[in-house]
């Protein structure tokens, strides 16, 4: 392990997540064992000789339990269990015990920023006197205004999946907080019984023989001193939710004394905070090992940039190559040699990224996918792979409301109607950045339902599975498969990539995405064609490729620098 560090290691982690590459499963997409259309944890397990050829350190497993399913398991109605639809506990450990006989770690999911509403705790809270009251965001509602009607709301905070962020409870004579749906109420972790409960659930995971987790809106878990009503918009009277939380004054407190507790670093867990609005500044602080807070987190603000404004995910901008290298480079240099950054472009929320950063038209489909993962790849942090990113999988496309199941596309559609909307608009948006993009299945081979299941799917097999599926990819030498199974090949490989210092080169090219890695003697050079025509990389800028080793290109070596639409190459020299 190149991290392991004399005797420190007891209480830093090791950093054995440095040259690892992991990859990210949604169970109710990725394959169906027992045909109810949905996927499952034997479905997982069945597929494990794809990881390995794959060659992937990790899995990083989306929620697996029990939930009434209003945000496909990001609402959770009992952590120590499995949901039926993915199967049983016992299911559970055989994945873990089958994923460590090849050598690869379990990384679960962590959604403790909420519940679900049907949670046993948040049962008990509804009742004011019980002493679960305090565990969540109970506020009366504003003085004067009659309970339930609009505008009567404690503050106007909007929720992430439309209407306001707080719901009335009848029963309690109250309102709750919920920054997601109303079926996600908000845990209040200013209160130290709710954060003992989760670190002893977490503990049982870790004994249960999970390798760490992946935390859901971490930042979110420390609220604004203060909840008061923000400025609104013309047009809404209700303010987008990001403007008020993510930064709250106790989260270096409570990630500090989650790490102490569960014995994070102690145990060489991998942590990976997911938190939008996070700063480069923050980030550097919470993943300076000095800190013993967490290993990374995911940050936002590059899969934000072709959106109009914060709270605007909808209005579309279009996507300027300076402004994504520039982001990236930022984030590389700003956390540098002090913390450490995780590497995405696509996940179970994001659009496919060969359709929203590439080409995935026919022609430059493949390539596009290849040089994104090139480029992805050799930054400097942890990459994730979501699943079918690695086959070139592309968007949805779907035509009607009917076929989106995801609660905020189908949300966002009926609130942007009612504010008067035109349908085709509505339906563009959709297309673009709805997150079932991602959530369609998994496609395997070319039989029906792309061998993802034999009942019918929850949500449509994308009708370009009889081009793009595992086994063709597999088969063909030449496939995004197995580029980036070499990408995972090289990170293993090489020290330089782990390791070396970024710099950016031609920042301001339309066309061209270019760095160096840099450690002792060695410099990787990255040269990427991002665009679909031919362009001429200026040798000026960059380091004597003369001697160069070309260690992976998407084109046949020409020895020039002209580059075909979407061709990257990456070369070392020593
Ligand atoms: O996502 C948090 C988040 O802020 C976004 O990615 C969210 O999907 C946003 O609304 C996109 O526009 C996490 C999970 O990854 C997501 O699947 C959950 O729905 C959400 O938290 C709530 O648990």
């Amino acid at each position: 392990m190149i991290f392991q560090s004399s005797d420190e290691s007891q209480r830093r982690p090791s950093g054995w997540w440095k040259p690892a590459v992991v990859y990210q499963i949604y169970p109710r997409s990725f394959a169906d064992s027992n045909g109810d259309g949905t996927g499952d944890i034997p479905g997982i397990t069945s597929k494990l000789d794809y990881l390995t050829e794959l060659g992937v350190d990790v899995v990083w497993l989306s929620p697996v339990y029990s939930s009434p399913m209003d945000d496909n398991g990001y609402d959770i109605s009992d952590y120590h269990n499995v949901d039926p639809l993915f199967g049983t506990l016992g299911d559970l450990d055989d994945l873990i015990a089958g994923l460590h006989q090849r050598g690869i770690k379990l990384v679960m999911d962590l959604v403790v920023n909420h519940t679900s509403d049907e949670h046993p705790w948040f049962q008990e809270s509804r009742d004011p006197n019980s002493p679960k009251r305090d565990w969540y965001w109970w506020r009366p509602p504003r003085p004067g205004a009659e309970p339930g009607t609009p505008g009567a709301e404690p503050t106007n905070m909007a929720a992430a999946f439309g209407g306001p962020a707080w719901d009335y409870d009848e029963r309690s004579g109250e309102y709750y907080l919920h920054i997601f749906s109303r079926k996600q109420p908000d845990l209040n972790w200013e209160n130290r019984e709710v954060r003992r409960g989760i670190y002893d659930m977490m503990r049982w995971w870790v004994d249960r023989g999970v390798d760490g987790f992946r935390m859901d809106v971490i930042n979110l878990i420390s609220k604004p001193e203060k909840l008061e009503d923000g400025v609104p918009e013309p047009g809404n009277q209700y303010v987008p939710i990001f403007r008020f939380v993510g930064r709250g004054p106790r989260l270096h407190e409570f990630l500090r004394e989650m790490n102490r507790e569960v014995g994070l670093d102690a145990r060489n867990l991998l942590t990976v905070g997911e938190m939008p609005g996070v700063t480069i500044q923050m980030a550097r602080a919470i993943t300076d090992p000095a800190n013993a807070e967490l290993n990374m987190v995911f940050q936002f603000e590059h899969v934000d940039l072709d959106r109009m404004a914060e709270g605007h995910k909808w209005d579309l901008k279009p996507l300027e190559l300076p402004a994504l290298k520039k982001n990236l480079s930022d984030w590389q240099v700003g956390l540098g040699d002090v913390g450490w950054n995780s590497l995405y472009f696509d996940n179970h929320d994001q659009p496919r990224a060969v359709s929203r950063f590439g080409d995935d038209g026919p022609q430059h489909r493949v390539n596009s996918a290849k040089t994104l993962g090139t480029v992805l790849h050799m930054h400097k942090g942890t990459p994730y792979v979501y699943q079918g990113e690695e086959l070139g999988m592309t968007n949805t496309y779907f035509s009607a409301i009917e076929q989106y199941q995801d609660i905020e596309s189908v949300n966002y559609h009926a609130d942007a109607l009612s504010l008067g909307m035109e349908a085709d608009v509505v339906m563009r948006s959709l297309s673009a950045k709805s997150r079932d993009n991602a959530r369609t299945p998994m496609h395997w081979d070319d039989s029906s339902h792309a061998g993802f299941s034999e009942g019918i799917p929850w949500l449509p097999v994308n009708a370009n599975y009889l081009a793009i599926n595992a086994r063709a990819a597999m088969g063909d030498p030449d496939s995004v498969f197995h580029h980036f199974r070499k990408l995972i090949e090289l990170r293993h490989e090489y020290r330089v990539i782990v390791e070396g210092r970024f710099q950016l080169l031609l920042p301001d090219s339309e066309q061209i995405w270019a760095f160096t890695r840099s450690l002792d003697n060695s410099i990787l050079v990255v040269i990427a064609n991002c665009s679909s025509a031919p362009t001429v990389v200026p040798a000026e800028a960059l380091p004597d490729l003369g001697r160069a080793q070309l260690l992976l290109a998407t084109h046949a070596a020409t020895g020039t620098l002209q580059l075909q639409p979407w061709e990257s190459r990456i070369y070392l020299l020593r």
